[in-house]
């Protein structure tokens, strides 16, 4: 395709021995127009080839998520805050068709912005509607394999995908350029207390480290790396969650069964906590079974060889693109029973009280060196907002009006819009 070669990936075997097995050889990624406008030449983690500054960098964001204690009690803190918001939101539109996508992603953001920023967004904020314009923007043009990244050339021609890329990134680079100034006002090497203050502080102590220049702590890295983990962290678990809701429209049964087992195991008392994951089994078979129908992201990144390899009996020279199609992998027949059909029961085993997966052909967060940063953070939240919402009210469509399922193709795999009615659940 274009001047590359690209191998498609189809089989679960082969994507493990790219991303496991010959992890470090596919670990680079290609450079194209959009993602460079995007990350000032591949300055962030998710779009950055393999080097020393990218491998600094993951570690980084890897070791800040951990100190916001993953599976611990301050993450949780954030998501339940926010879920408790978007509840009493939610009692306010009881009854009404309503969008609930502005309301999620704001739930959502709040707790990438609490990470990233230490701050969050009430409603009607003006500075997080122009967020939710430009990052539309950007999910819209990037990335896709539009012509222009294919035949680079192209991009001396006009191009209104371009110019809505470029528009769109101006705004978020004033965003991030505003928070990353008052924090760097506000820096003090004892207090460091979210995203950027541990960039920043990474980069007051290896000033000294003679590697200093390769680990690529400039001003351009550090908000790269920022606007990759806040994008990042909206874009996806929004999208999955959007996926869950449409879901759970179209097989009511599957709702009334996780709130049965809400009821069940947690009753009205008191809202569900990460403790409860292992006794909720069928929420979490049901979030599994979302992940595989509709990945977030169902071709992944692509990946780069770095050098001459193979993949099965084929010789891969270097350079070669490869995609792994993980559309592919998660509706494998051999693999799926009735791969297009809804069915969280997959997930579990005989007695409906353990989730795992019955087949190997499943990878929504990809797997190995470049396996995505934020899948304990996409599970603790996917699990708590849904949780939360479930317990509290039934999502009806409105009118009979069903959400499409089918999907827009983009950087994520996104959900045509939709509108649901939130109605109360009686008190037992
Ligand atoms: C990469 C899935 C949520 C941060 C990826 C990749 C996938 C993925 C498939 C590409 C792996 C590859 O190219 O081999 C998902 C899904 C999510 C989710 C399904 C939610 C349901 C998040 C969140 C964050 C995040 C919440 C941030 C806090 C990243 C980053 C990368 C990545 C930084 C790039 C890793 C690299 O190239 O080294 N994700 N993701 N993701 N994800 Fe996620
Ligand atoms: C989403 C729009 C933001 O404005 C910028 C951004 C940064 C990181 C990207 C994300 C976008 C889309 C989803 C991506 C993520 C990095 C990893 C993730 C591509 C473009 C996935 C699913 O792989």
């Amino acid at each position: 395709m274009g001047p590359h070669y690209w191998v498609v990936v189809n089989h679960h075997k082969h994507a493990k021995e790219v991303l496991l097995k010959k992890g470090k050889i596919f670990a680079g990624r290609p450079r194209t127009v959009t993602t460079d406008i995007l990350t000032r030449d591949g300055k962030d983690i998710a779009f950055g080839t393999y080097s020393t500054s990218w491998k600094f960098h993951r570690k980084l964001v890897h070791s800040v998520l951990s100190m916001f204690g993953e599976g611990s009690l301050a993450l949780q803190n954030i998501i339940c805050r926010e879920a408790d918001a978007l509840l009493e939101t939610l009692t306010n539109l009881q009854g009404k068709a309503i969008d609930m996508a502005p309301e999620l992603t704001r739930a959502i953001s709040n707790v990438v912005c609490s990470l990233c920023f230490n701050s969050a967004y009430k409603r009607g904020d003006p500075e997080f509607e122009s967020m939710l314009l430009y990052s539309r923007g950007i999910v819209d043009t990037v990335a896709k394999n539009s012509l222009v990244d294919i035949f680079p050339w192209l991009k001396i021609f006009p191009n209104k995908d371009l110019d809505l890329l470029k528009k769109s990134i101006k705004v978020r680079d004033q965003l991030l350029l505003k928070k990353f100034n008052e924090h760097k006002e506000a820096y003090s090497n004892d207090k460091v207390e979210d995203l950027i203050d541990a960039l920043l502080n990474a980069k007051h102590n290896m000033e000294t480290n003679q590697q200093f220049q390769e680990l690529g702590l400039t001003d351009d890295y550090i908000l790269m790396t920022v606007g990759d983990i806040f994008g990042a962290g909206v874009e996806t678990t929004i999208t999955a969650l959007k996926w869950a809701i449409a879901y759970l429209l179209h097989y009511p049964e599957i709702q009334r069964k996780i709130q049965e087992e809400l009821d069940r195991k947690i009753g009205l008392e008191r809202h569900p906590l990460l403790s409860d994951r292992k006794n909720l089994p069928f929420l979490e078979a049901t979030i599994s079974e979302v992940l595989r129908i509709r990945p977030v992201a169902p071709l992944l990144i692509p990946h780069v060889a770095l050098e001459e390899s193979s993949i099965g009996e084929y010789t891969i020279p270097k350079g070669t693109r490869v995609i792994i199609n993980l559309w592919s992998l998660h509706h494998d027949e051999n693999e799926w029973k009735n791969p297009d059909t809804f069915d969280p029961g997959r997930f579990l085993d005989e007695e409906d009280n353990h989730v795992y997966s019955p087949s190997p052909s499943y990878l929504p967060f990809g797997a190995g060196i470049r396996v995505c940063l934020g899948e304990i953070l996409a599970k603790m939240e996917l699990f708590l907002l849904l949780s939360w919402i479930l317990q509290r009210f039934t999502l009806e469509t409105n009118d009979q009006t069903l959400p499409d399922l089918e999907g827009k193709w983009g950087v994520v795999l996104q959900v045509k819009k939709y509108t649901v009615k939130v109605k109360p659940r009686k008190s037992s």
